[in-house]
């Protein structure tokens, strides 16, 4: 059975464990519709912090959390309404090369009261292969009126030691440093290498990054479509202290990079859809 479910105490679906063939899996609260495990050839690969709260109203610190219809902060609370509310889980499908898990969230009393009233379906796709996992983000408006939105995939990836972690591909990319509170910085050494407080928007990236660990034998090609940007954040150690739902010392086993349309909103004309894909797969060094 590739699928397991577990239901609330109202028999309502608060969480999916999709298992591939090979012992990969992949666990979906469908608070927020946020991933959070990723297991590949026998590892994990997502960060969850040991603090993490799951109590169906804050956001699940870690995983992979679906931030729309607002990145950052704005009208809507930090990182938008999705991440925050209960979605609907619509099925699975088996396929030879792996399986996957749909995810549902439309308007309701709250979001259409909220500073973005808007008639919409947004449909998340999970496909977890035996070294891939790929999430499709389907926009569609539903809607009279024409809105705007910007959306991302909050991916935290674990590793053994932030100071050995490595990402290729972002070298003379320019970014906004919400560190700094500059735009267009370009970081022209390439690996980049974390050493210190990282929240960077690397604007119009390339689609595709490689993020390595040292003295390991595997990395993760990371690859989006239909997002325009990359994201990249580590609080470090003095921000990591202000988070009650984060570790004092976990940043040194965590590194954000997230895709997303984020710098630019993204228009949707009544009608529309609009898809934004990240795929993550293992690769052996
Ligand atoms: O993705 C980077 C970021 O926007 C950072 O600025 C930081 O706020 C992070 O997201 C986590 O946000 P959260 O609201 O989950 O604490």
């Amino acid at each position: 059975m590739p699928v397991k479910t577990t239901t609330d105490h109202y028999g309502i679906v608060d969480k999916v464990v999709l298992m591939g063939a090979t012992g990969s899996a992949c666990v979906v609260h469908t608070h927020g519709a946020t991933i959070t495990s990723w297991i590949s050839l026998g590892k994990e690969r997502i960060f969850l912090s040991k603090q993490a709260i799951f109590n169906d109203v804050k956001a699940i610190r870690g995983g992979i959390p679906v931030v729309f219809p607002q990145f950052g902060p704005g009208k809507l609370p930090q990182h938008g309404f999705a991440r925050v509310t209960r979605w609907e889980f619509l099925g699975h499908k088996d396929s030879v090369d792996g399986v996957q898990a749909r995810f549902l969230l439309t308007e309701n009393e709250k979001t259409v009261a909220s500073p973005w009233p808007y008639k919409f379906r947004l449909v998340l796709t999970v496909f977890l292969g035996e070294t891939d996992l790929k999430l499709s983000l389907n926009v569609e408006n539903t809607d009279t009126r024409e809105f705007d939105f910007t959306s991302l995939l909050h991916a935290y990836f674990r590793t053994n030691d932030i100071n050995g972690t490595r990402l290729q591909g972002l070298a003379g990319i320019k970014y906004v440093d919400k560190v700094l509170g500059t735009r267009d910085e370009v970081n022209p050494e390439e690996p980049l290498v974390i050493t210190g407080s990282t929240d960077r928007v690397y604007v119009d990236a390339p689609d595709s990054l490689a993020l390595s660990f040292e003295n390991e034998s595997e990395s993760l090609q990371l690859t989006k479509t239909g997002f325009n940007d990359f994201v990249v954040w580590n609080p470090w150690i003095e921000l990591a202290k202000g988070m009650s739902d984060f570790g004092d010392t976990e940043y040194q086993e965590m590194l954000c990079v997230e895709a997303g349309s984020v710098d630019s909103p993204v228009v949707l004309p009544a009608g529309q859809h609009w898809e934004g894909v990240y795929t993550m797969s293992v690769q052996k060094n």
